[in-house]
């Protein structure tokens, strides 16, 4: 058997019920598979593989709170230190009823590779909770947020592990969080990235992920002879990295006529109206039923929907496997060009091969939403220089890296015979790096 198929199966076997975490695994082993096969036996003697699908260490907790009513209530802590080869673990908080173990260590395996593709010193990382903060108070958000930082901070730091948002996780929690971690540790230093501007954070980091998403797109359809300009999008989601997404395609010409949320999805003949939008999942924290009182003339539909809609590019913004095969069939059939991840693993793998097969372009998650972790590197490069930049520079740099991301996988995918093939593009140009740190650091 191939070491790449021993490793798979030796993941599949000790993580048992971590079905998300098999996946991402394989999609990257199997990626690998060309420059591992090529020296395999250096590879095995050296249990790289074994190294790098196994976090350095992960930590679950307890987050007990008290909600309005004065019952306590009890939640689920994780932080998952995947890999520091390159830098401080670096990666998102989420908070979702579905977060479990299994989750986590997904997303932090995705984001090994996905920070180092950046080009920028950060590890990879993850965190969150099973906490679900739809229809709570702020007093029940803040009780939770500090408890779960009570116990968290004693984990991370701003040479360490550098937390931020992710589903769930906003700009409320990370001020909570940030409170808490000064009150406790006693130190004003860069742990938390996405902070509020008044407090350390970096002017463009709230719209880095949707306008990055944007920036590598406009960039592959450029190396086609094609723009964004004129054409019709679907965006799925409707929170941080959706809204942002929706915003820069329509600056760079696009229309957009979808977006969505977990309990319904809406289709605007005349685009997205991003005003109404923000008002209804920012400031009222709202659902989308909403939308059809500030726009008459779109329409609102239960369950899921968005890959129905005739569009020339599909933006996934919301969360992993909402793009199954039926919906890459459809969209295949209403002859889609393009399909960007905004969200992390979006599209299941059995999707992802079939919209390949059928000519359409297909940038991963790890690469086209890359640009929201990169903007918090360069959040803790100003809060390590005590100064902030100018919006204008943070979104030029972060136009510079989307620019590079792209080109460095369509290198990597053709220097190793996949041209066009950017999963893989993406997974050999981010393991390279990482593997390149490890073997220097010694079995560590
Ligand atoms: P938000 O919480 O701001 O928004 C998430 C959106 O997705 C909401 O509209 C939400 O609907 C919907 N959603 C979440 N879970 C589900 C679900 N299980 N089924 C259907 N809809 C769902 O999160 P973000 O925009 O920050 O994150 C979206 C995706 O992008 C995630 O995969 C995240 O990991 C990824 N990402 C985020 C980055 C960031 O900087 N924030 C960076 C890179 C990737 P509802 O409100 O009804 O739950
Ligand atoms: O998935 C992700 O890259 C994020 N949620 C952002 C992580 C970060 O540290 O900004």
């Amino acid at each position: 058997m191939s070491y790449v198929d021993e490793v798979i199966e030796r993941v599949v076997r000790e993580n048992p019920n971590e079905p998300e975490f098999h996946q991402a695994v394989k999609e990257v082993l199997e990626s690998l598979r060309v420059v591992v096969d090529a020296n395999e036996e250096k590879f095995r003697k050296d249990a790289l593989l074994e190294r790098l699908v196994n976090p350095e260490r992960q930590f679950k907790f307890r987050v007990p709170w008290v909600d309005d009513k004065g019952q306590v209530q009890v939640n689920t802590g994780y932080r998952v230190q995947f890999n520091s080869a390159i830098g401080p673990y670096k990666g998102g908080l989420r908070l979702h009823p579905s977060v479990n173990l299994g989750i986590i260590k997904f997303l932090g395996f995705e984001q090994i590779f996905k920070n180092s593709l950046t080009g920028l010193p950060i590890g990879g990382g993850k965190g969150g909770s099973d906490f679900d903060p739809k229809g709570k108070s702020d007093r029940e958000v803040m009780a939770f947020c500090q408890s779960f930082m009570t116990e968290l901070c004693k984990y991370i730091g701003a040479d360490t592990d550098v937390p931020a948002g992710d589903i769930g996780t906003g700009a409320r929690e990370i001020g909570y969080m940030f409170g808490q971690y000064k009150r406790i540790r006693g130190v004003f230093e860069g742990v938390l990235t996405g902070k509020g501007l008044t407090y350390g954070g970096s002017l463009a980091r709230t719209e880095a992920t949707g306008y990055g998403l944007l920036y590598i797109t406009q960039e592959m359809l450029k190396s086609k002879g094609m723009s964004l300009e004129g054409k019709t999008v679907v965006v799925s989601g409707a929170g941080n990295v959706a809204t942002y997404a929706i915003q820069k395609a329509q600056q760079l010409g696009a229309k957009v006529v979808t977006c969505s949320d977990s309990t319904g999805w809406v289709y605007d003949p005349d685009g997205i109206d991003v005003a109404a939008l923000k008002e209804i999942k920012e400031v009222k924290r709202a659902r989308l039923t909403e939308y059809k009182n500030y726009r008459p003339n779109s329409e609102y539909h239960e369950g899921k929907g968005v890959w129905t809609v005739k569009a020339d590019i599909a933006l996934p913004c919301a969360t992993q496997n909402e793009l199954g095969i039926e919906d890459a069939e459809t969209l295949v059939a209403n002859g889609v060009i393009a399909v960007a991840e905004g969200a992390n693993m979006p599209t299941t793998m059995e999707a992802t091969e079939y919209l390949q097969k059928n000519g359409v372009f297909f940038l991963p998650g790890k690469a086209a939403n890359a640009g929201g972790v990169a903007t918090s590197a360069l959040e803790m490069s100003q809060n390590s220089e005590r100064l902030s930049w100018t919006f204008e520079e943070v979104d030029s740099k972060l136009q510079g890296i989307m620019i590079n991301i792209f080109h460095n996988l369509d290198d990597a995918a053709k220097k190793y015979g996949f041209e066009g093939n950017y999963v893989v593009g993406a997974n050999i140009a981010g393991f390279e790096k990482v593997v390149d740190a490890m073997n220097a650091q010694g079995i560590v």
